[in-house]
């Protein structure tokens, strides 16, 4: 039998007013799903057919148009992490209730922890752990002729009569393997819907900060230089579907190895081709500063993890670096030029924090804006499963794994105080109250001296440089009336 299936893309959603809407925080439509797009393509290369139906692009959702595409198809295929999973088990739900033989097959990060919670609570049939490209083509072979045993497919949870069965967990891909992975299906994306493409570089981060929640924390595994150019030169064709015409790396940690990145400065040095990148680092590699010159020609930003203005909360959250560090790093950006592309992410709320904590932290974000013209970004702390600080609070056994199940996850207080143990609610006001203070001063600050040439905004920067912004504890971006 010919098998055709469907990736649905389901951004983070919500329920309000009876009605299933995208939050406010996606309404950028930054990037796309890298996993959706890689996937559908490994599928393909191994003859299946796939369509993406991509719900990015919808402010309010359509279930029963959504319920009616699904007939078309023979399989329904979802990614899943701890924000959008709710969103996905409802889709799910109404799926079934119209198409109840359809298999439902889901992974990503919040599946591949919570799979037999969901297997049992949900009507998703299989759940892949981990890495999905190989378990996902050997169970579409299997589904294909339903027959044989499900047992010998790593990775895969399901369900059997009443049972929930789990087989072992899947070995990670290898370099040599992430290397030969197929260009992510990009002629299935839509037009005109998001900032930039979405591209994959390496796989993981050997470091292991305590509010961090990454598959692969601890293993880091590259794709070589001429692969990763390869890949860039393949984007050039489908950029123009994009806004702002820019790659995202959403490798979570682009920049161990230098020598990588001096091989790929120097092969695009040579193709002569252009393009605009956006990549995570952090603050002590910048220390080294050579490296710069070779991505300066098409670095539109970079995103640092500060995440606390003081040294103690550093330690804490074994960051393996002092403020000193974040400080010498915003200044080495300023010094190449390069001051506009440098994004400072902070966190607020950590577990041990209090409001004077949190008032340095900002002070301090506030400081680099002012003396570097780097863009800081500021928001809450939050508890996302795997990471430590989450696991910490849900072997206390206070954390409810239902609570992801909901669309109102955002609006929950319980998880709220959880991940800000230390703050009382007056606490959070004023701390918001001063932020708006700093905002206001500090942007007209900018806007004031907008001719200094540090500021400037690169061309398809999707934000100015130079700026002080923050998100509130739902979530929202805060902007004045
Ligand atoms: C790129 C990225 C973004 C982008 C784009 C997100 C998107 N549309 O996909 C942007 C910048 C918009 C973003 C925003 C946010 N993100 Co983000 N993001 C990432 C990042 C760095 C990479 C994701 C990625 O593409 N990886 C590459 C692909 C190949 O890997 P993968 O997704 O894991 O997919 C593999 C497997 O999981 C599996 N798989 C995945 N899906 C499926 C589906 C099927 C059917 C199968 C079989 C297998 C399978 O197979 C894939 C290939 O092996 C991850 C970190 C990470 N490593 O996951 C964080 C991460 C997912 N983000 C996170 C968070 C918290 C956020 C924000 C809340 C941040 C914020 N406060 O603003 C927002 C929320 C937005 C949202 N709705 O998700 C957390 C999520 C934690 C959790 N438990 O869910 C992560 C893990 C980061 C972290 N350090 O903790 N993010
Ligand atoms: S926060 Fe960044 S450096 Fe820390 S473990 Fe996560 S990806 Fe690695």
């Amino acid at each position: 039998m010919n098998m055709k299936l469907l990736f649905i893309n389901v951004p983070f959603l919500i329920e309000r007013d009876e009605k299933i809407k995208k939050h406010s925080m996606e309404n950028f439509n930054i990037v796309g799903s890298y996993s959706i797009y890689l996937l559908s393509s490994v599928v393909s290369r191994e003859g299946f057919e796939s369509d993406i139906l991509d719900l990015s692009g919808e402010d309010e959702i359509d279930i029963e148009r959504i319920k009616e595409q699904t007939l078309r198809y023979d399989v329904v295929l979802f990614s899943a992490n701890s924000l959008n999973w709710a969103g996905v088990k409802r889709i799910t739900e109404e799926i079934k209730k119209e198409n109840k033989e359809i298999p439902v097959i889901s992974g990503g990060i919040h599946p591949s922890f919570f799979d037999e919670h969901i297997l049992k609570t949900s009507p998703v049939d299989f759940i892949i752990r981990g890495e999905g490209e190989k378990p996902l083509v050997q169970l579409l072979k299997w589904l294909r002729k339903r027959k044989g045993s499900l047992t010998g497919i790593s990775g895969l949870s399901y369900k059997e009569k009443d049972k929930i069965i789990r087989n072992k967990s899947s070995k990670l891909m290898t370099e040599l393997e992430l290397e030969h992975l197929p260009f992510p299906a990009f002629e299935k994306m839509p037009d005109d819907l998001y900032l930039s493409l979405p591209l994959e570089t390496s796989r993981g981060c050997p470091f292991s900060c305590g509010f961090c929640s990454i598959l692969h924390r601890g293993s880091w595994r590259p794709v070589s230089p001429y692969q990763i150019y390869e890949r860039l030169h393949k984007c050039l064709e489908f950029l123009p579907k994009t806004k702002m015409k820019y790659i995202s790396f959403v490798d979570d940690y682009f920049t161990p190895g230098i020598k990588r990145i001096y091989d790929l400065g120097k092969i695009l040095e040579k193709k002569k081709e252009s393009f605009s990148v956006y990549f995570n680092s952090r603050c002590s590699d910048l220390i080294e500063d050579e490296w710069l010159e070779y991505v300066k020609p098409w670095t539109v930003r970079i995103f640092l993890g500060g995440e606390s203005g003081y040294n103690k909360g550093l330690m804490q959250l074994q960051k393996g670096f002092t403020v000193k560090i974040i400080e010498d790093s915003a200044r080495l950006l300023l010094k190449r030029g390069m001051s506009h592309t440098g994004e400072y992410s902070f966190l607020m709320g950590f577990p041990w924090e209090n409001k004077k904590d949190i008032i340095r932290t900002i002070d301090f974000a506030a400081h680099l804006v002012r003396e570097y013209g780097i863009t800081a970004r500021l928001s809450w702390h939050e508890l996302w499963p795997p990471s430590r600080f989450w696991m910490n609070e849900y072997h206390k056994g206070i954390l409810n794994i239902e609570w992801y199940d909901s669309l109102s996850l955002y609006r929950n207080e319980s998880l709220k105080s959880l991940a800000c143990p230390s703050l009382s609610q007056k606490d959070v006001d004023e701390v918001e109250q001063y932020l708006h203070k700093v905002f206001s001063s500090l942007n007209f600050a900018i806007s004031s001296s907008a001719t200094d040439e540090s500021l400037n905004t690169a061309p398809h920067s999707p934000l100015p440089g130079g700026k002080f912004y923050y998100f509130n504890r739902e979530m929202k971006e805060f902007t004045p009336e």
